[in-house]
């Protein structure tokens, strides 16, 4: 029995990615330093994944910014708006990542979606007709190399040809009814091509991803499928194709079919595919991968779990047809649990990070290969331990919790009114004008507002100092929005490191960690808090900011809080307990917080959901019973509040088009949406569907930092009048503006709000 990682953080374990990319970006360091940091890093994942005795250790799962774009830059899969600069390879690389407005080059960034139903984004390959493929590079025989001077034999890992053109989407030059997938046969040369240097190179495995193998939509590709593998099975190392995510349910008919030497499957998520897996590959040669250990949890795996999955794979396929694995690449894991210095001995007991979970499956290949040896055993015995010790502190609970829960009525779900009488009440409530200007709510994090927070918790300054200087900052951004003109204002969030940590921090139920970042996209990492325990709320978490910022203005502020359903799928939720009840509790702490806020005289209120897309479930089967409890706990958090307070809520990356019941359900006052990359079909969708309340499309990607000009505004309101009636417009940014620059965000809302007045009396 063997063990495998499938892929790990891709980070550094203090962040040096971050910190080197970053630096490349400010001009502080050079390409070739760039390069040598990244270095580091990916020995450090190679030596010490070696030291913990994994079999397959992975290469090439590496990257700079996001491992689909270096694929789309490998295969030169490069929309021409970005080669028409002079800009090096790897400026044109960050181009795409990022946008770039600087030294005559003025381009925006490639669409960024979520990595299936993770918080992870990938940057979406662009296809048409017209793309080249051609191989640029050969990342993953540079990495295999690279660590083979190290004195590490890795198992290569790319993403597979066909997960790659369903991720992508057709380019603006393609035309009408242009699928990606129908460029296939053009593309596999280059496959061919890649593995063939792979093979020379020496590897003798090379793991190709095909994550989409666990959707609805793969089942109508085993044609391709079956075509695509034999072709590259007949050059390639010994492939271990890879899914992970989900289960791969009628896919696994022709899966099984195919000519590859190794099958992953996610065991983590779906325990129950291994009966049908083993059953289908018995057969053949196939070497199966159990992906035990959970690639997207931080919880210590249960090893008597997984030896018994273990055994009866053995059972059918003998010792030399199964791997132990982690459920998919280590990416959504923090890098390890010894750099957390504040949980308690305790808590620890109860977490693997990624270099803890690379040991898990050494062990587990260790003891399902009849190991004799001392330590693994002792292993295997401190974990009984340890996973004892967690049953014992779940079977405790906060009973009045779990009785509000229980209570929760239908009544509690609704508001009083339906929403044009509500539409009524709060216009004369607000008094907001026609065409009304917001922003998502968060200003920019500056240097100075991170570097007070890090003081206050180094002790350097006192709780007092601190929440002066956050007065100070909120009084700069109410002022500013102030003078720039805009109607509903935000107080900015200086007090919040990240919208669900800082709610995590304040509930009870949640465990923090110091280091435990994951990556979310690009150079943009974020720390997940833990749900360890039955949540609510001690007190009131935002009332004062909030009530503060309204103090010194007479336009109306908006509360802002994250909803439940985002807090749940952002944070790592217990295993022991569904994900409905977990985000009842947070509804009901959300609730009281809603509340407490029209208390303290804030008349509108936004609760964002951004992740309320992203946790689908990636089986259409499912996905009733998900968008049941999801759309209940949005509701449950706001419907507490009178007609005439005003609740809004905010969605990233809105790919709607298959909830837009669930969106309508919801019965928010205002939404506020991703519109401004993903161009206007979905406004079209919102217009056919008939949403009825009010809807702020985003007018400008904020996700870089380029500024959008009046006249871009005004076309894209212009635009966006047609499918949605006027009066139930508002005019955003299509997401928060922490990551920005201050220079950029004062140019873009002046902007914004230029074009909003230019549209009240276009509209008038
Ligand atoms: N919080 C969490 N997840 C998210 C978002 C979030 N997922 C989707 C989207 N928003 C991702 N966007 C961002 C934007 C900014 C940052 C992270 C994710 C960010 N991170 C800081 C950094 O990397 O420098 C660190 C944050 C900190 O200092 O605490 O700026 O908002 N959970
Ligand atoms: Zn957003």
């Amino acid at each position: 029995v063997f063990s495998s990682v499938l892929g790990f953080p891709r980070i550094g374990a203090n962040r040096e990615v971050k910190k080197a990319v970053e630096a490349y970006w400010a001009g502080k360091i050079t390409a070739d330093e760039l390069k040598k940091a990244a270095s580091e890093t990916k020995k450090y994942n190679w030596s010490n994944l070696k030291a913990k005795n994994v079999d397959f250790i992975p290469s090439g799962d590496f990257t700079l910014y996001d491992h689909v774009l270096d694929h789309s830059a490998a295969f030169n899969v490069i929309p021409e708006r970005y080669t028409k600069s002079k800009l090096s390879d790897l400026d044109i690389y960050f181009a795409m990542g990022r946008g770039r407005q600087a030294d005559g080059v003025d381009v925006p960034a490639s669409e960024m979606k979520k990595w299936f139903d993770s918080n992870y984004h990938y940057v979406v390959p662009e296809f048409s007709e017209k793309t080249k493929f051609e191989l640029k590079f050969n990342k993953a025989v540079e990495e295999f190399k690279e660590a083979k001077a190290e004195g590490i034999n890795t198992r290569p890992v790319i993403l597979g040809p066909i997960s790659f053109l369903v991720l992508g989407k057709a380019d603006k030059e393609a035309s009408s009814g242009f699928e990606p997938i129908n460029r296939l046969n053009d593309l596999l040369p280059v496959y061919v091509q890649l593995l063939k240097e792979l093979k020379d190179a020496g590897a003798e495995w090379v793991q190709i991803d095909e994550p989409i193998l666990v959707m609805d939509s793969a089942a109508g590709l085993a044609k391709q499928y079956a075509s695509a593998y034999s072709q590259l099975a007949a050059v390639s190392p010994k492939i271990v194709l890879a899914t992970y995510y989900g289960r791969l349910d009628s896919n696994l008919d022709f899966v099984a079919k195919l000519p590859v030497a190794g099958l992953h499957i996610d065991l983590d998520r779906e325990p129950k595919q291994l009966e049908p897996t083993l059953a289908a590959i018995k057969s053949t040669n196939i070497v199966l991968s159990l992906g035990v250990v959970s690639g997207r949890n931080v919880w210590k795996n249960d090893f008597l779990a997984s030896i018994k999955l273990g055994q009866k794979a053995i059972e059918e396929l003998g010792q030399q047809r199964v791997i132990v694995a982690t459920s998919s690449s280590l990416l959504h894991i923090p890098v390890t649990l010894a750099s957390e210095k504040k949980l308690t001995a305790e808590q620890k007991d109860w977490f693997s990070f990624a270099l803890e979970k690379a040991e898990e499956v050494a062990i587990l290949a260790a003891v399902l290969s009849g190991s004799q040896d001392a330590n693994v055993a002792a292993a295997l015995e401190a974990n009984k331990k340890s996973i004892d010790a967690r049953r014992k502190f779940e079977s405790t609970s906060d009973d009045a919790v779990r009785k509000r829960v229980a209570a929760t009525t239908d009544a509690d779900l609704h508001r009083k009114n339906l929403f044009p009488k509500r539409w009524e009440a709060q216009k004369s409530h607000l008094d907001l004008p026609k065409f009304p200007t917001t922003t998502i709510g968060s200003f920019p994090q500056t240097k100075e507002i991170r570097a007070a927070r890090l003081k206050l918790g180094k002790g350097e300054l006192t709780q007092q100092e601190y929440d002066d200087f956050i007065k100070k900052e909120i009084e700069l951004v109410v002022r500013f929005q102030e003078k720039v003109g805009l109607d509903l204002l935000v107080h900015g969030e200086p007090e919040r490191n990240d919208m669900v940590q800082y709610f995590g921090e304040q509930l009870n139920g949640f465990v923090f960690t110091q280091n435990a970042w994951v990556q979310s996209y690009g150079s943009r990492y974020v720390r997940p808090p833990i749900i360890v325990s039955d949540v609510s709320r001690p007190g009131p978490m935002t009332v004062k900011w909030t009530s503060y910022a309204q103090s010194l203005t007479k336009k109306p502020m908006k509360g802002m809080l994250t909803g439940p359903v985002t807090i749940l799928n952002w944070s790592f939720p217990r295993a022991d307990i569904s994900k409905e009840m977990q985000s009842k509790q947070l509804a009901l702490a959300l609730r009281d917080e809603v509340i407490d806020l029209e208390k303290a005289g804030i008349h509108a209120i936004q609760v964002d959901e951004p992740a309320i897309r992203e946790g689908l479930p990636l089986r259409r089967v499912d996905w009733d019973a998900y968008l049941t409890w999801a759309v209940d706990s949005f509701k449950l958090a706001t419907a507490g509040v009178k007609d005439e307070t005003q609740t809004h809520s905010h969605f990233c990356y809105s790919d709607f088009n298959d909830i837009f019941p669930s969106i309508q359900r919801l019965d928010a006052d205002v939404i506020s949406i991703e519109a401004s990359k993903s161009d206007m079909k979905l406004l079209k969708a919102f217009n056919e569907f008939g949403y009825s309340n009010e809807i702020g499309p985003g007018v400008y990607d904020i996700h870089s930092p380029r500024v959008p000009s009046e006249q871009e505004i005004k076309d894209r309101i212009a635009e966006m009048i047609k499918p949605i009636p006027g009066h139930l417009l508002f005019i955003n940014p299509d997401c928060g503006l922490k990551t920005r620059g201050w220079k950029e965000t004062e140019a873009a809302l002046a902007n914004v709000v230029a074009a909003a007045r230019w549209a009240r009396q276009t509209y008038a």
